[in-house]
Protein backbone atom coordinates (compact mmCIF):
# COMPACT_ATOMS: atom_id res chain seq x y z
CA UNK A 1 0.00 0.00 0.00
CA UNK A 2 1.38 3.45 -1.18
CA UNK A 3 1.55 6.22 1.76
CA UNK A 4 0.90 9.54 1.18
CA UNK A 5 1.63 12.81 3.72
CA UNK A 6 -1.09 15.34 2.51
CA UNK A 7 -0.50 18.78 4.09
CA UNK A 8 -3.53 21.41 4.45
CA UNK A 9 -5.87 17.91 4.57
CA UNK A 10 -8.70 20.05 6.38
CA UNK A 11 -8.41 22.19 3.86
CA UNK A 12 -11.29 22.70 0.52
CA UNK A 13 -8.47 20.96 -1.73
CA UNK A 14 -6.86 18.34 1.30
CA UNK A 15 -10.49 16.77 1.57
CA UNK A 16 -10.87 16.20 -1.56
CA UNK A 17 -7.64 14.80 -2.14
CA UNK A 18 -7.82 12.44 0.39
CA UNK A 19 -11.09 10.88 -0.47
CA UNK A 20 -9.31 10.21 -3.90
CA UNK A 21 -6.39 9.05 -2.50
CA UNK A 22 -8.08 6.42 -0.21
CA UNK A 23 -10.22 5.49 -3.33
CA UNK A 24 -7.32 4.71 -4.69
CA UNK A 25 -5.88 2.58 -2.35
CA UNK A 26 -3.10 4.51 -0.81
CA UNK A 27 -2.71 4.80 3.49
CA UNK A 28 -3.33 8.48 3.98
CA UNK A 29 -1.14 10.92 6.68
CA UNK A 30 -2.82 14.20 6.95
CA UNK A 31 -1.50 17.30 8.88
CA UNK A 32 -4.02 19.25 11.09
CA UNK A 33 -3.11 22.28 12.75
CA UNK A 34 -4.39 22.24 16.96
CA UNK A 35 -7.00 24.43 17.00
CA UNK A 36 -9.29 25.77 20.03
CA UNK A 37 -12.50 24.58 18.24
CA UNK A 38 -12.60 21.52 15.68
CA UNK A 39 -11.01 21.96 12.33
CA UNK A 40 -12.00 18.55 10.79
CA UNK A 41 -15.30 19.53 9.21
CA UNK A 42 -14.38 18.63 5.63
CA UNK A 43 -12.69 15.43 6.32
CA UNK A 44 -15.28 14.22 9.59
CA UNK A 45 -17.14 12.08 7.38
CA UNK A 46 -13.66 10.13 5.75
CA UNK A 47 -12.88 9.41 9.56
CA UNK A 48 -15.64 8.14 10.71
CA UNK A 49 -15.60 6.03 7.36
CA UNK A 50 -12.70 4.68 8.72
CA UNK A 51 -13.87 4.13 12.15
CA UNK A 52 -16.17 2.01 10.78
CA UNK A 53 -13.85 0.40 8.46
CA UNK A 54 -11.17 0.08 11.76
CA UNK A 55 -13.76 -2.69 13.02
CA UNK A 56 -12.23 -4.77 10.34
CA UNK A 57 -9.38 -4.06 8.63
CA UNK A 58 -6.48 -1.90 9.04
CA UNK A 59 -6.80 2.45 8.85
CA UNK A 60 -6.37 4.36 5.87
CA UNK A 61 -6.50 7.94 7.73
CA UNK A 62 -4.54 9.01 9.52
CA UNK A 63 -3.99 12.26 10.84
CA UNK A 64 -1.12 13.87 13.15
CA UNK A 65 -0.79 17.47 15.12
CA UNK A 66 1.56 19.60 12.98
CA UNK A 67 2.73 23.00 11.59
CA UNK A 68 4.55 24.08 8.31
CA UNK A 69 6.35 26.98 11.00
CA UNK A 70 7.54 23.92 13.78
CA UNK A 71 10.59 22.27 11.24
CA UNK A 72 11.33 19.30 13.77
CA UNK A 73 7.83 18.55 13.59
CA UNK A 74 7.92 18.18 10.07
CA UNK A 75 10.95 16.08 10.25
CA UNK A 76 9.84 13.91 12.84
CA UNK A 77 6.54 13.29 11.23
CA UNK A 78 8.68 12.45 7.35
CA UNK A 79 11.01 9.86 9.76
CA UNK A 80 7.66 8.58 11.44
CA UNK A 81 5.66 8.11 8.21
CA UNK A 82 8.18 7.84 5.00
CA UNK A 83 5.51 8.76 2.61
CA UNK A 84 6.16 7.95 -0.89
CA UNK A 85 4.61 11.05 -1.94
CA UNK A 86 3.81 14.16 -0.51
CA UNK A 87 1.22 16.77 -1.31
CA UNK A 88 1.81 20.41 0.05
CA UNK A 89 -1.04 21.98 -0.03
CA UNK A 90 -0.70 23.87 3.62
CA UNK A 91 -0.64 27.62 3.33
CA UNK A 92 -2.14 30.97 4.75
CA UNK A 93 -4.26 30.95 0.95
CA UNK A 94 -6.41 34.22 1.04
CA UNK A 95 -4.90 36.88 -0.94
CA UNK A 96 -6.71 40.21 0.12
CA UNK A 97 -5.71 38.59 4.24
CA UNK A 98 -1.42 38.05 3.04
CA UNK A 99 -2.03 41.61 3.14
CA UNK A 100 -2.56 42.09 6.81
CA UNK A 101 -0.28 39.18 7.80
CA UNK A 102 2.94 39.15 5.19
CA UNK A 103 5.09 37.77 7.90
CA UNK A 104 3.15 34.63 8.45
CA UNK A 105 2.31 34.13 5.35
CA UNK A 106 5.93 34.27 4.41
CA UNK A 107 7.16 31.85 7.41
CA UNK A 108 3.84 29.23 6.20
CA UNK A 109 3.70 29.75 2.56
CA UNK A 110 7.45 30.54 1.62
CA UNK A 111 9.63 28.87 4.68
CA UNK A 112 7.08 26.32 4.89
CA UNK A 113 7.35 24.36 2.06
CA UNK A 114 11.36 24.74 2.15
CA UNK A 115 11.20 22.76 5.97
CA UNK A 116 9.36 20.37 3.98
CA UNK A 117 11.85 20.02 1.11
CA UNK A 118 15.04 19.86 4.04
CA UNK A 119 12.62 17.40 6.02
CA UNK A 120 12.98 14.79 3.30
CA UNK A 121 16.20 15.46 2.76
CA UNK A 122 17.40 14.81 6.38
CA UNK A 123 15.68 11.62 6.33
CA UNK A 124 17.34 10.54 3.05
CA UNK A 125 14.33 9.85 1.10
CA UNK A 126 14.86 12.65 -1.62
CA UNK A 127 15.25 9.75 -4.39
CA UNK A 128 12.52 7.89 -3.17
CA UNK A 129 9.70 10.22 -2.01
CA UNK A 130 7.75 12.75 -5.11
CA UNK A 131 6.82 15.71 -3.97
CA UNK A 132 3.86 17.90 -5.28
CA UNK A 133 3.77 21.58 -4.33
CA UNK A 134 0.74 23.60 -4.49
CA UNK A 135 1.85 26.75 -6.74
CA UNK A 136 -0.57 29.06 -8.11
CA UNK A 137 -1.95 31.47 -11.21
CA UNK A 138 -1.37 34.55 -8.41
CA UNK A 139 2.70 33.73 -9.36
CA UNK A 140 1.47 35.23 -12.81
CA UNK A 141 0.21 38.82 -11.03
CA UNK A 142 0.04 41.60 -13.62
CA UNK A 143 0.01 39.64 -16.65
CA UNK A 144 2.37 39.52 -19.23
CA UNK A 145 0.42 36.88 -22.04
CA UNK A 146 -2.88 36.14 -22.44
CA UNK A 147 -3.38 33.04 -21.76
CA UNK A 148 -0.67 31.87 -19.27
CA UNK A 149 0.92 28.85 -19.62
CA UNK A 150 4.17 27.18 -17.94
CA UNK A 151 6.94 29.67 -19.82
CA UNK A 152 4.78 33.09 -19.30
CA UNK A 153 6.70 35.50 -16.86
CA UNK A 154 5.75 35.69 -12.98
CA UNK A 155 4.46 39.24 -12.02
CA UNK A 156 3.39 38.76 -8.37
CA UNK A 157 0.72 41.59 -6.44
CA UNK A 158 0.62 39.90 -2.74
CA UNK A 159 2.56 38.64 0.13
CA UNK A 160 0.67 35.49 -1.05
CA UNK A 161 1.90 35.91 -4.31
CA UNK A 162 5.72 36.74 -3.71
CA UNK A 163 5.40 33.98 -0.49
CA UNK A 164 4.56 31.42 -3.68
CA UNK A 165 6.84 32.27 -6.29
CA UNK A 166 9.28 31.38 -3.49
CA UNK A 167 7.53 28.07 -2.73
CA UNK A 168 7.80 27.71 -6.42
CA UNK A 169 11.39 28.17 -7.13
CA UNK A 170 12.55 26.52 -3.97
CA UNK A 171 10.96 23.36 -4.76
CA UNK A 172 12.66 23.53 -8.64
CA UNK A 173 15.72 24.33 -7.15
CA UNK A 174 15.95 21.30 -5.21
CA UNK A 175 14.68 19.55 -7.88
CA UNK A 176 17.51 20.81 -10.10
CA UNK A 177 20.23 20.48 -7.17
CA UNK A 178 19.30 17.26 -5.94
CA UNK A 179 17.76 15.49 -8.84
CA UNK A 180 14.42 15.02 -6.34
CA UNK A 181 10.81 14.58 -7.83
CA UNK A 182 9.56 17.63 -6.81
CA UNK A 183 6.83 19.50 -9.06
CA UNK A 184 4.80 22.77 -9.13
CA UNK A 185 0.97 22.79 -10.08
CA UNK A 186 0.44 25.88 -10.95
CA UNK A 187 -3.46 25.66 -10.71
CA UNK A 188 -5.87 28.44 -11.07
CA UNK A 189 -8.93 29.22 -8.71
CA UNK A 190 -10.44 26.18 -8.52
CA UNK A 191 -14.22 26.37 -6.07
CA UNK A 192 -16.96 23.82 -4.94
CA UNK A 193 -19.39 23.43 -2.14
CA UNK A 194 -16.33 22.98 0.30
CA UNK A 195 -14.64 26.17 -0.28
CA UNK A 196 -13.43 28.60 2.41
CA UNK A 197 -16.80 31.77 3.09
CA UNK A 198 -14.31 34.17 2.66
CA UNK A 199 -13.45 33.41 -0.90
CA UNK A 200 -15.76 35.28 -3.34
CA UNK A 201 -17.56 32.26 -5.46
CA UNK A 202 -18.11 30.76 -1.92
CA UNK A 203 -19.69 34.43 -0.49
CA UNK A 204 -21.51 34.86 -3.53
CA UNK A 205 -23.66 31.31 -3.54
CA UNK A 206 -23.56 31.33 0.11
CA UNK A 207 -25.37 35.10 0.01
CA UNK A 208 -27.56 34.22 -2.92
CA UNK A 209 -29.38 31.14 -1.28
CA UNK A 210 -29.81 33.00 2.15
CA UNK A 211 -31.16 35.92 0.22
CA UNK A 212 -33.72 33.94 -1.41
CA UNK A 213 -34.31 32.42 1.89
CA UNK A 214 -34.89 35.49 3.80
CA UNK A 215 -32.34 35.29 6.08
CA UNK A 216 -29.85 37.90 4.75
CA UNK A 217 -30.38 41.36 3.53
CA UNK A 218 -27.61 42.67 0.88
CA UNK A 219 -24.61 41.15 -0.63
CA UNK A 220 -21.37 43.55 0.03
CA UNK A 221 -18.69 42.65 -3.20
CA UNK A 222 -15.07 44.20 -3.69
CA UNK A 223 -14.30 44.43 -7.64
CA UNK A 224 -17.21 42.67 -9.63
CA UNK A 225 -14.75 43.32 -12.45
CA UNK A 226 -12.04 40.69 -11.97
CA UNK A 227 -12.02 38.25 -14.07
CA UNK A 228 -10.91 34.51 -13.22
CA UNK A 229 -10.41 31.14 -14.58
CA UNK A 230 -12.75 28.88 -12.43
CA UNK A 231 -12.43 25.03 -12.47
CA UNK A 232 -14.37 22.10 -10.34
CA UNK A 233 -11.91 21.56 -7.14
CA UNK A 234 -13.08 17.59 -7.16
CA UNK A 235 -11.62 17.89 -11.22
CA UNK A 236 -8.39 19.48 -9.67
CA UNK A 237 -6.73 17.20 -7.50
CA UNK A 238 -6.64 14.16 -9.53
CA UNK A 239 -4.08 16.42 -11.31
CA UNK A 240 -2.19 17.02 -8.67
CA UNK A 241 -1.55 13.04 -7.92
CA UNK A 242 -1.04 12.29 -11.92
CA UNK A 243 1.70 14.66 -12.04
CA UNK A 244 3.14 12.88 -9.04
CA UNK A 245 2.75 9.53 -11.64
CA UNK A 246 4.30 11.11 -14.96
CA UNK A 247 7.54 9.39 -15.68
CA UNK A 248 9.31 12.90 -15.38
CA UNK A 249 8.82 15.34 -13.12
CA UNK A 250 7.55 18.63 -14.28
CA UNK A 251 5.64 22.12 -13.79
CA UNK A 252 2.03 21.83 -15.26
CA UNK A 253 -0.63 25.01 -15.69
CA UNK A 254 -4.10 23.37 -14.49
CA UNK A 255 -7.24 25.61 -15.90
CA UNK A 256 -9.77 25.55 -17.96
CA UNK A 257 -8.77 28.16 -20.28
CA UNK A 258 -12.42 29.96 -19.86
CA UNK A 259 -12.36 33.10 -18.10
CA UNK A 260 -15.62 35.29 -16.48
CA UNK A 261 -16.16 38.25 -14.40
CA UNK A 262 -17.33 38.28 -10.38
CA UNK A 263 -20.34 39.89 -11.93
CA UNK A 264 -21.25 36.84 -13.98
CA UNK A 265 -20.76 34.57 -11.12
CA UNK A 266 -22.81 36.70 -8.90
CA UNK A 267 -25.78 36.72 -11.69
CA UNK A 268 -25.01 32.95 -12.30
CA UNK A 269 -25.64 32.11 -8.63
CA UNK A 270 -28.72 34.51 -8.22
CA UNK A 271 -30.36 33.03 -11.20
CA UNK A 272 -30.39 29.29 -9.49
CA UNK A 273 -31.77 31.05 -6.60
CA UNK A 274 -34.54 32.40 -8.28
CA UNK A 275 -33.50 35.92 -8.70
CA UNK A 276 -32.84 37.53 -11.79
CA UNK A 277 -30.08 40.51 -11.14
CA UNK A 278 -30.07 43.31 -13.07
CA UNK A 279 -27.16 46.29 -12.72
CA UNK A 280 -27.18 49.67 -12.57
CA UNK A 281 -24.96 52.44 -11.75
CA UNK A 282 -21.10 53.01 -12.43
CA UNK A 283 -17.73 51.64 -10.28
CA UNK A 284 -18.07 51.78 -6.91
CA UNK A 285 -21.83 52.67 -7.09
CA UNK A 286 -22.70 49.94 -9.52
CA UNK A 287 -25.85 48.06 -7.44
CA UNK A 288 -27.11 44.42 -8.49
CA UNK A 289 -30.88 44.97 -8.62
CA UNK A 290 -33.49 42.58 -8.21
CA UNK A 291 -35.60 42.58 -11.80
CA UNK A 292 -38.90 41.90 -10.16
CA UNK A 293 -39.02 43.62 -6.92
CA UNK A 294 -36.70 46.21 -7.98
CA UNK A 295 -34.58 45.82 -4.35
CA UNK A 296 -30.82 46.52 -4.47
CA UNK A 297 -29.18 42.81 -3.13
CA UNK A 298 -25.92 43.47 -4.15
CA UNK A 299 -23.97 47.20 -3.32
CA UNK A 300 -20.00 47.27 -3.65
CA UNK A 301 -17.92 47.87 -0.45
CA UNK A 302 -14.45 49.17 -1.23
CA UNK A 303 -13.10 47.56 2.03
CA UNK A 304 -13.18 44.51 0.00
CA UNK A 305 -10.48 46.16 -2.59
CA UNK A 306 -7.11 44.93 -2.40
CA UNK A 307 -4.01 47.25 -2.12
CA UNK A 308 -2.68 45.67 -6.01
CA UNK A 309 -5.16 43.79 -7.74
CA UNK A 310 -5.03 40.78 -9.87
CA UNK A 311 -7.15 41.74 -12.37
CA UNK A 312 -7.32 39.03 -14.99
CA UNK A 313 -6.22 35.40 -15.11
CA UNK A 314 -6.88 32.68 -17.99
CA UNK A 315 -4.71 29.75 -18.21
CA UNK A 316 -3.63 27.33 -20.75
CA UNK A 317 -4.40 23.83 -20.25
CA UNK A 318 -2.54 22.55 -23.73
CA UNK A 319 0.29 20.93 -21.57
CA UNK A 320 -1.64 19.08 -19.05
CA UNK A 321 -4.41 17.89 -21.31
CA UNK A 322 -1.88 16.61 -23.95
CA UNK A 323 1.01 15.31 -21.27
CA UNK A 324 -1.61 14.10 -17.80
CA UNK A 325 -4.19 13.20 -20.62
CA UNK A 326 -6.61 15.43 -18.42
CA UNK A 327 -9.46 17.05 -19.18
CA UNK A 328 -9.75 20.50 -18.62
CA UNK A 329 -13.32 21.31 -19.30
CA UNK A 330 -15.02 18.24 -16.86
CA UNK A 331 -17.32 20.96 -15.13
CA UNK A 332 -18.16 23.86 -16.87
CA UNK A 333 -18.85 27.14 -14.51
CA UNK A 334 -22.52 26.78 -14.82
CA UNK A 335 -22.42 23.69 -13.80
CA UNK A 336 -19.89 24.46 -11.10
CA UNK A 337 -22.55 27.35 -9.54
CA UNK A 338 -25.18 24.74 -9.61
CA UNK A 339 -23.57 22.25 -7.61
CA UNK A 340 -22.31 25.20 -5.15
CA UNK A 341 -25.68 26.49 -5.17
CA UNK A 342 -27.84 22.95 -4.36
CA UNK A 343 -25.39 22.85 -1.31
CA UNK A 344 -25.84 26.13 -0.23
CA UNK A 345 -29.72 26.55 -0.51
CA UNK A 346 -29.91 24.03 1.50
CA UNK A 347 -27.89 24.71 3.89
CA UNK A 348 -29.76 28.04 4.14
CA UNK A 349 -32.77 26.07 4.57
CA UNK A 350 -31.63 24.36 7.49
CA UNK A 351 -29.70 27.63 9.25
CA UNK A 352 -33.28 28.64 8.95
CA UNK A 353 -35.23 26.18 10.04
CA UNK A 354 -32.93 26.11 13.24
CA UNK A 355 -33.22 30.09 13.73
CA UNK A 356 -36.45 29.68 13.75
CA UNK A 357 -36.97 26.83 16.09
CA UNK A 358 -35.46 29.30 18.23
CA UNK A 359 -37.56 32.53 17.38
P1 LIG B 1 -7.65 26.23 2.15
O1 LIG B 1 -7.44 27.60 2.67
O2 LIG B 1 -9.02 25.69 2.03
O3 LIG B 1 -6.80 25.19 3.03
C1 LIG B 1 -5.53 25.51 3.53
C2 LIG B 1 -5.05 24.40 4.44
O4 LIG B 1 -3.76 24.74 4.95
C3 LIG B 1 -5.95 24.14 5.65
O5 LIG B 1 -5.96 22.76 5.92
C4 LIG B 1 -5.22 24.89 6.76
O6 LIG B 1 -5.50 24.38 8.06
C5 LIG B 1 -3.78 24.57 6.37
N1 LIG B 1 -2.80 25.48 6.98
C6 LIG B 1 -2.79 26.82 6.96
N2 LIG B 1 -1.72 27.29 7.62
C7 LIG B 1 -1.05 26.22 8.08
C8 LIG B 1 0.14 26.03 8.85
N3 LIG B 1 0.85 27.06 9.29
N4 LIG B 1 0.54 24.77 9.12
C9 LIG B 1 -0.18 23.70 8.70
N5 LIG B 1 -1.31 23.81 7.99
C10 LIG B 1 -1.74 25.05 7.68
O7 LIG B 1 -6.91 26.18 0.72
P2 LIG B 1 -7.27 25.32 -0.60
O8 LIG B 1 -7.61 23.95 -0.21
O9 LIG B 1 -8.19 26.13 -1.43
O10 LIG B 1 -5.87 25.35 -1.36
C11 LIG B 1 -4.88 24.35 -1.14
C12 LIG B 1 -3.52 24.87 -1.58
O11 LIG B 1 -3.55 25.21 -2.96
C13 LIG B 1 -3.06 26.13 -0.85
O12 LIG B 1 -1.66 26.06 -0.73
C14 LIG B 1 -3.43 27.26 -1.81
O13 LIG B 1 -2.59 28.37 -1.60
C15 LIG B 1 -3.19 26.59 -3.15
N6 LIG B 1 -3.99 27.05 -4.26
C16 LIG B 1 -5.36 27.08 -4.16
C17 LIG B 1 -6.13 27.44 -5.25
C18 LIG B 1 -7.62 27.49 -5.18
O14 LIG B 1 -8.22 28.10 -6.09
N7 LIG B 1 -8.26 26.86 -4.21
C19 LIG B 1 -5.49 27.78 -6.56
C20 LIG B 1 -4.05 27.65 -6.54
C21 LIG B 1 -3.34 27.30 -5.44
P3 LIG B 1 -6.77 24.89 8.92
O15 LIG B 1 -7.96 24.13 8.39
O16 LIG B 1 -6.39 24.53 10.31
O17 LIG B 1 -6.90 26.37 8.69
P1 LIG C 1 -8.17 34.87 -5.36
O1 LIG C 1 -9.63 34.44 -4.88
O2 LIG C 1 -7.73 36.13 -4.76
O3 LIG C 1 -8.18 34.79 -6.86
O4 LIG C 1 -7.28 33.70 -4.73
P2 LIG C 1 -10.83 35.28 -4.23
O5 LIG C 1 -12.02 34.42 -4.41
O6 LIG C 1 -10.50 35.75 -2.87
O7 LIG C 1 -10.91 36.57 -5.18
C1 LIG C 1 -11.16 36.45 -6.58
C2 LIG C 1 -11.40 37.84 -7.16
O8 LIG C 1 -12.67 38.33 -6.68
C3 LIG C 1 -12.51 39.68 -6.28
N1 LIG C 1 -13.53 40.01 -5.27
C4 LIG C 1 -13.60 39.51 -4.02
N2 LIG C 1 -12.84 38.60 -3.39
C5 LIG C 1 -13.19 38.25 -2.11
N3 LIG C 1 -12.50 37.31 -1.47
N4 LIG C 1 -14.25 38.84 -1.46
C6 LIG C 1 -15.04 39.79 -2.08
O9 LIG C 1 -15.98 40.30 -1.50
C7 LIG C 1 -14.71 40.13 -3.42
N5 LIG C 1 -15.26 40.97 -4.34
C8 LIG C 1 -14.55 40.88 -5.44
C9 LIG C 1 -11.09 39.75 -5.74
O10 LIG C 1 -10.65 41.10 -5.67
C10 LIG C 1 -10.37 38.89 -6.76
O11 LIG C 1 -10.00 39.66 -7.86
C11 LIG C 1 -7.69 32.34 -4.78
C12 LIG C 1 -7.11 31.64 -3.54
O12 LIG C 1 -7.67 30.35 -3.47
C13 LIG C 1 -5.61 31.52 -3.65
O13 LIG C 1 -5.12 30.71 -2.59
C14 LIG C 1 -5.25 30.89 -5.00
O14 LIG C 1 -3.85 30.80 -5.13
C15 LIG C 1 -5.84 31.70 -6.14
O15 LIG C 1 -7.25 31.74 -5.97
C16 LIG C 1 -5.55 31.07 -7.50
Amino acid sequence: MKKALITGITGQDGSFLAEFLIEKGYEVHGIIRRSSSFNTERIEHLYIDELIRDLHSKRKLKLHYGDMTDSSNLIRLVQQIRPDEIYNLAAQSHVKVSFDLPEYTAETDAVGTLRLLEAVRICGLEKTTRIYQASTSELYGKVREIPQKETTPFHPRSPYGVAKIYAFWITKNYRESYDMFAVNGILFNHESERRGETFVTRKITLAAARIAEGTQEKLYLGNLNSLRDWGYAKDYVECMWLMLQHDTPEDFVIATGVQHSVRYFSELAFKEAGIDIEWQGEGIDEKGICKKTGKVLIEVDPKYFRPAEVETLLGDPTKAKSMLNWNPNRTSLEELVKIMMKNDIQLAKREHSIKKSFD
